[in-house]
């Protein structure tokens, strides 16, 4: 094996031969494109030799594997994180500046991978980097989406989506692997398989064909030799799709119409699902993922084992919520249509290979498919359904007798008000082990969305709380912190074992430390301020309190409620222009869906009142509203660090877990929060003094729900009514009333998730921020027992109690 040197002078002449060799280009001439490739490929050198050992050591032990299947991967930048594992950053750093550039000016060029969307995504690229760290041998499957979710930006204040062409300068840190292919087929017919008298085993003939093109990308763990990939599939026609004939007959168009809708496939995340066509595109995308992957699985299997019995004891799958759910049945047809084994045995061998990872609670969100587009795109899957079904039915049927009711409930098949399959039934009849993602998520999955299903299989359920990479939310995101901690506790190896931050306590009380705390923190702030001013012209003040509300615009998560605390503030400096009120920067983040109109126009909404709010000569004194558009992992890890106040205020029952919780407290953010999703863990850790609680809980507010009237709110509370009144009065659409007239309507109207009634405890709660921040030292205080406490928020934690109770593997070390 061909090695590299780990010298900088070795790393120097790496570059220059990367730079002429690769790039075909000379120092003189490269553009600071080639600068940022020829680095990149010079780094993935040390990682590929990682890589190699680590597939050898895997060949070597055949040790159980880990594949996690996930609709997205939500990366963020490569190049600082291969650095910092390869621990080549020290040697850039002087080669940079010889050369009279900076590391920041290289990595302008590193383009995030647009291969995910939210929190379900980055908690799978979380999850890869602690498996990787913790020597599991694993291997994430994904869609190589040719344009990720969508790049925002804002025209008039409103979203507009541009496609993310991420790949444009191409992807340095891909590797294809085209004799890896697949074929995966859709469509067509199926038969009587004449060999098998049960009548379980059929034929399936597709109607058409494309193939599945893999390529991976390295996922290195940290402060270990291990090098696990994520191997992504791109849709391509098969070859004799290129219609010659056509295209010699001048009919261009058609003679390619078959390579367009093969590519189609793989070409943007979550096609909007508003058309029948976009629907079925997404079902496609999905059964694409699967296929690919579990013939990828099987040839992997098959290189080191023979037979089936011993398949569940190598391969454990985890299915990243409902989208790759295909997959049961898609183990099924191949165990038992192409592998020829008898129903029962392929049955039991599917059930114990495959574990499923529930991400919400809102039953909406828990994909159903109506049964004619599966009937239609995967003839055999729904007659494997229905088998699957009836079986089970029967087993419940054994445990209820006579309780129809429960069948109807339970069934895979819904079938009122039309015939659906419903993917989360499938999953969890499919699966060994279903988790929820935060204690109180894995409670209500429990007693309320599957209640069914843990009353019948109550060992089924388990809670894995999520957590967060600390190398790249801290580390990376927070080199200051980062260094103030390491002085602080000795070493580094609390970026490996994050319970070491407990070790800050004892300081927590240290003027000294406290003092360099703040520090820190203000410099964050200013280089986002820096940010701010280049992505929206707003000039922000770092003394200010930076208030931060970053996630996916949804109405769950009630950006509305912190506007509508803006719009009070707002107000009440206009009449009281002398009020001592704390200064603060509220800073928004996120995207909203393209079909989602509502939360568009809330977006659009954030704007206007920012335009207003920054541009009144008397409030912008003491408060500014951004939102920098495209919010994505790049602007997290910037705006992370300098966030003093984390909103999480999500209604109780709704929020599965967050993460984004985790990341803000982790680097020193209080939070204001709702008892919703981990914020509920966090603030048992960080302690209740630490932590600004506010609003109903999920049981008050089911409860509350049933009856519901936010109109009384309205009426009966001045501050609410004054801000609502100023978006219906055209305050923020120059004068306009009907503008945002539909955001004040479902607010009155509706109020889905009760917004107006937790309204009164949120602006209390505020006030108390507002209180706790006068005293800046009792503040630093509680931001550094943030950070101390939150330790147990590592998705090391979380990947050590999949393996330890889900999955059932071992590490292997790579020499
Ligand atoms: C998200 N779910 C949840 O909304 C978050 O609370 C949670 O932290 C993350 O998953 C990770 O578990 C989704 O993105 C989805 F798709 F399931 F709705």
């Amino acid at each position: 094996m061909r090695s590299v040197g780990s010298t900088l002078a070795d790393f120097e002449q790496d570059l220059i031969s990367n730079l002429y060799y690769q790039r075909g280009t000379t120092l003189e001439s490269a553009s600071g494109s080639d600068g940022y490739q020829t680095l990149a490929l010079t780094v993935r050198d040390r990682l590929v030799e990682r890589y190699a050992r680590t597939a050898a050591a895997h060949y070597e032990a055949n040790p159980r594997f880990v594949y996690y299947l996930s609709a997205e991967y939500l990366l963020g930048r490569q190049l600082g994180q291969n650095l910092l594992y390869t621990d080549t950053e020290r040697f850039v750093r002087p080669i940079a500046a010889d050369l009279g550039v900076t590391l920041e000016d290289l990595e302008s060029y590193d383009v995030e991978p647009g291969l995910g969307n939210g929190g379900l995504g980055r908690l799978a690229a979380c999850l890869m980097d602690s498996m990787a760290t913790l020597d599991i041998p694993a291997v994430g499957y994904g869609i190589r989406y040719e344009f990720g979710i969508f790049k925002q930006a804002f025209r008039d204040g409103a979203q507009v989506e541009r496609p993310d062409d991420w790949t444009f300068y191409g992807n340095p840190w891909e590797f294809p692997a085209p004799d890896d292919r697949q074929v995966v087929g859709f469509y067509g017919t199926t038969a009587a398989a004449l060999d098998d008298p049960t009548g379980l085993r059929r034929q399936w003939t597709p109607g058409e064909v494309v193939r599945g093109e893999p390529s991976h990308m390295l996922v290195p763990g940290y402060g270990t030799q291990t090098v696990n990939i994520i191997r992504l599939w791109q849709a391509r026609a098969s070859r004799q799709s290129f219609d010659l004939s056509r295209f010699g007959a001048g009919q261009y168009k058609e003679a390619v119409e078959d390579i367009v809708r093969a590519e189609n496939i793989s070409k943007v995340l979550y096609p909007d699902d508003s058309t029948e066509q976009g629907r079925e595109l997404r079902l496609k995308q999905q059964y694409f993922l699967v296929a690919c992957s579990l013939r990828d699985i099987i040839r992997r299997y098959r290189l080191r084992n023979t037979g089936w019995d011993a398949f569940p004891a190598k391969v454990v799958i985890q299915l990243n919520d409902t989208h790759p759910v295909m997959a049961v049945t898609e183990l099924m047809r191949l165990l038992v249509d192409e592998y020829k084994l008898d129903w029962d045995l392929a049955w039991s061998i599917t059930r114990r290979t495959f574990n499923y990872t529930c991400h919400t609670l809102l039953p909406e969100a828990l994909e159903t498919w109506p049964v004619a587009v599966v009937e239609r795109l995967l003839p055999r899957h729904m007659e494997i359904i229905y088998a699957i079904n009836h079986f089970f039915l029967q087993e419940v049927e054994a445990t209820y007798p006579g309780d129809l009711d429960r069948l109807r409930r339970l069934s895979i098949i819904q079938e009122e008000p039309d015939k659906r399959v419903r993917m989360a039934h499938l999953a969890v009849v499919g699966s060994t082990a279903v988790n929820g993602v935060a204690e109180l998520h894995t409670r209500l999955l429990a007693a309320t969305t599957l209640r069914d299903f843990a009353e019948l299989w109550p060992q089924k359920f388990h809670n894995v709380t999520n957590g967060v990479t600390p190398r790249r939310f801290v580390r990376l995101a927070n080199p200051r912190l980062s260094e103030l901690i390491t002085e602080r506790l000795g070493d580094e190896s609390w970026l490996t074992d994050l319970d070491r931050l407990e070790g800050l306590a004892g300081v927590a009380d240290d003027p000294a430390f406290l003092e360099r705390w703040r520090a820190v923190k203000r410099a964050n702030k200013v280089d986002l301020a820096a940010h701010v001013e280049r992505s929206t012209g707003v000039v922000i003040d770092p003394d200010a309190l930076c208030d931060v509300m970053i996630k996916r615009f949804h109405e769950y998560k009630r950006q509305h409620l912190k506007l509508l605390h803006v719009i009070m503030l707002f107000n009440r400096l206009r009449e009281h222009p002398d009020l001592d009120v704390v200064p603060r920067t509220v800073l928004f983040g996120g995207k909203a869906a393209p079909g989602y109109h509502s939360m568009k126009l809330l977006l659009r909404l954030v704007n206007a009142v920012a335009e207003t709010v920054n541009t009144d000569p008397v409030v912008s004194r003491r408060l500014k509203v951004v939102l920098p558009p495209d919010y994505n992992v790049t602007r997290a890890q910037w705006i992370i660090p300098a966030a003093d106040l984390s909103e999480q205020i999500s209604l109780a029952g709704k929020e599965a877990s967050g993460t984004g919780n985790m990341k803000l407290a982790l680097n020193g953010a209080l939070t204001i929060g709702t008892l919703d999703g981990a914020n509920i863990e966090i603030r048992d850790r960080v302690g209740a003094d630490n932590f600004f609680l506010f609003g109903l809980d999920a049981q008050e507010a089911a409860d509350l729900r049933r009856d519901y009237h936010p109109r009384a709110y309205y009426e009966s509370d001045p501050d609410l009514r004054a801000a609502i009144d100023t978006i219906a009065a055209g305050t923020f659409a120059k004068g306009d009333r009907s503008l945002f007239a539909p955001v004040v309507d479902s607010m009155l109207g509706r109020d889905e998730y009760l917004a107006l009634a937790d309204y009164r405890a949120y602006l209390e709660c505020q006030e108390r921020v507002e209180h706790a921040w006068r005293d800046q030292e009792a503040w630093a205080r509680m931001s550094v027992l943030n950070s101390a406490r939150s330790g147990f928020f590592s998705s090391d934690r979380t990947v050590r109690e999949y393996c330890d109770r889900i999955w059932r593997v071992e590490p292997v070390r790579v020499a």
